[in-house]
């Protein structure tokens, strides 16, 4: 199913929590830079909220999974717009009670970001792994394991892969910052984050947890960003911090 963001088509899956009858809450989880829906800690993270009693919205981010838009035309903005859009699509559906946002990486920074942008209606955050540092890097000249001069962005960035990626991305990096919106969001958080991730440096969880207002921090000792080891440590924080929500 699509729904369309200024022209842009987006890929979205609902699915329904277990036994489900009436109306109930729903978690929106957006996948991280250069990832999809369907992957594994994405469905893992959807399904447990599903067992439940939460309904999930996952959603292909622009220029990723089976979303329009072109990967090296990506940004923050872009991406950012695309989860206000989302939000309102979800608030619309008539079964939906509560609203919460759950993203893995860059999608975790934008959940933290969109939630402070509607945090009245945003219930609660789940930032996994939030790659919140990327506007530091971006100003410091520093991204995808490549330095570059932040004042004279080169026009393509080799991503991972084969992949491209506009300078704009770095251009618009540069202009956020998520203090700003920590401090904006007083909801419930939940920050769950791998103690040896080696594309999100674990300091990056511990600081956003410290600045959030209420927040409970769960770190994983001994996993990577994308929970190889111990996926199941993930779920079991998600279930237990959402359970009776
Ligand atoms: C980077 C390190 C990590 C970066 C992006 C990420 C754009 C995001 C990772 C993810 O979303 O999984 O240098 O540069």
């Amino acid at each position: 199913m699509y729904i369309t963001d200024d022209g842009i088509r987006l890929n979205v899956k609902i699915d329904m929590p277990e036994n489900h009858a009436g109306k109930c809450p729903m978690v929106i989880v957006i996948h991280g830079f250069t990832g999809h829906m369907e992957e594994r800690h994405i469905i893992a993270v959807a399904k447990t909220l599903n067992e439940i009693g939460f309904a999930t919205l996952r959603v292909d981010m622009y220029g990723h999974g089976n979303s329009e838009g072109r990967f090296e035309d990506h940004t923050l903005y872009k991406w950012l717009t695309n989860a206000l859009t989302v939000i309102d699509y979800a608030r619309g559906l008539d079964f939906v009670t509560d609203l919460y946002l759950c993203g893995h990486s860059q999608g975790g920074m934008t959940v933290m970001l969109a939630g402070a942008m509607k945090h009245e209606v945003i219930k609660g955050l789940i930032p996994l792994s939030p790659a919140w540092m990327i506007p530091e890097d971006a100003r410091k000249g520093t991204l995808l394991g490549q330095d570059f001069d932040p004042d004279h962005i080169p026009d393509i960035l080799p991503a991972w892969g084969d992949r491209g990626l506009k300078g704009n991305y770095v251009r618009v990096a540069q202009t956020i910052h998520v203090e700003e919106a920590i401090d904006r969001y007083t909801g419930p958080v939940l920050i769950v984050h791998g103690d040896r991730d080696e594309a999100v440096p674990v300091e990056y969880g511990i600081r956003a947890a410290e600045r959030y207002r209420d927040c409970r921090l769960v770190l994983i000792p001994g996993d990577t960003h994308c929970y190889d080891h111990h996926l199941d440590q993930v779920l079991d924080a998600v279930r237990e911090w959402m359970k009776g929500r």
